[in-house]
């Protein structure tokens, strides 16, 4: 008995010189119920990772994520309902003169003319000049303000201004034509015509003409084109020409 306790107090004496080196000793593992030897102080190397663990429980709501791209235009919606009545618009622009405003202005016309045929007649009898564009004879008056047109327009012109295309029936009319004429030195166009006959010039009234100042070899429908309508040229004297012409207007009231 004595014996054996005493081999096994030699058997870690033993253990303890041979084996226990620095950073080792002997230890009593009571799992083992032996002694070891282990190293102590020096922590042991990292075992393998474990076998994953239970799913967790579910955890809080995070913070929200930053605003998503805008997503693509819906289809339109119903039409909405009618707005509210706009305000008054501005007033429209004035509208034509009624009968009563164009008798009023007619009426006006022929006092003006009136007005400018005595103011003629007083200038002609002290032998002062009179304005340009402003000729008398008896109790007509001609005036121009250098306006040119065909034959056509210059009949409507005369007639809008209360008048008639200046139309010389006599030589004194002819002449105070003639002074308007050569105050523009334009040829200017006469209320005559023969479009309804070649060779039988008539009045705007339909009358064949009673008094006539022809250039020489006047008229000719030159070169076989129509001239229907007459011109006082620089003469005085009258030519056929064709009536699309320009020529200077000069109207008689
Ligand atoms: C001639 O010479 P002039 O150009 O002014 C012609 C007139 C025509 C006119 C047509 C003598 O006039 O009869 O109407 O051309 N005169 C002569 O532009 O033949
Ligand atoms: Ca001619």
């Amino acid at each position: 008995m004595w014996n054996i306790q005493i081999v096994k107090v030699l058997g870690v004496l033993l253990l303890h010189v041979a084996l226990v080196t620095p950073g080792t000793q002997v230890c009593y593992d009571s799992n083992e119920n032996a002694y070891s030897i282990i190293t102590c102080g020096a922590p042991g190397k990292n075992g393998k990772n474990g076998i994953n663990g239970e799913r967790g429980e579910k955890g809080e709501t995070g913070p929200a994520g930053p605003r998503g791209l805008p997503g693509s235009q819906g289809p339109a919606g119903p039409s909405g309902a009618p707005g509210p009545r706009g305000e008054q618009g501005p007033p429209g622009a004035k509208g034509e003169s009624g009968d009563s405003a164009n008798l009023a202005l007619e009426d006006l016309k022929k006092r003006i003319l009136d007005l400018e045929r005595q103011l003629l007649s007083l200038l002609e009898q002290q032998n002062k000049g009179l304005p340009k564009g402003r000729a008398i004879s008896g109790k007509k008056i001609y005036i121009s303000d250098g306006t040119t047109a065909t034959y056509d327009e210059a009949i409507t012109i005369c007639k809008k201004a209360g008048g008639q295309l200046a139309t010389p029936q006599n030589s004194a009319e002819n002449n105070a034509i003639f002074t308007i004429r050569n105050q523009f030195s334009i040829y200017a166009v006469l209320g005559m015509n023969d479009k309804q006959k070649q060779g039988t010039f008539r009045y705007l009234n339909g009358a064949v003409i009673s008094y006539q100042n022809w250039d020489s070899g006047e008229p000719n429908n030159y070169r076989g084109i129509n001239e229907d309508c007459v011109e006082m040229r620089e003469s005085g004297g009258w030519n056929d020409y064709p009536c699309e012409s320009q020529k200077l207007v000069i109207c008689e009231f």
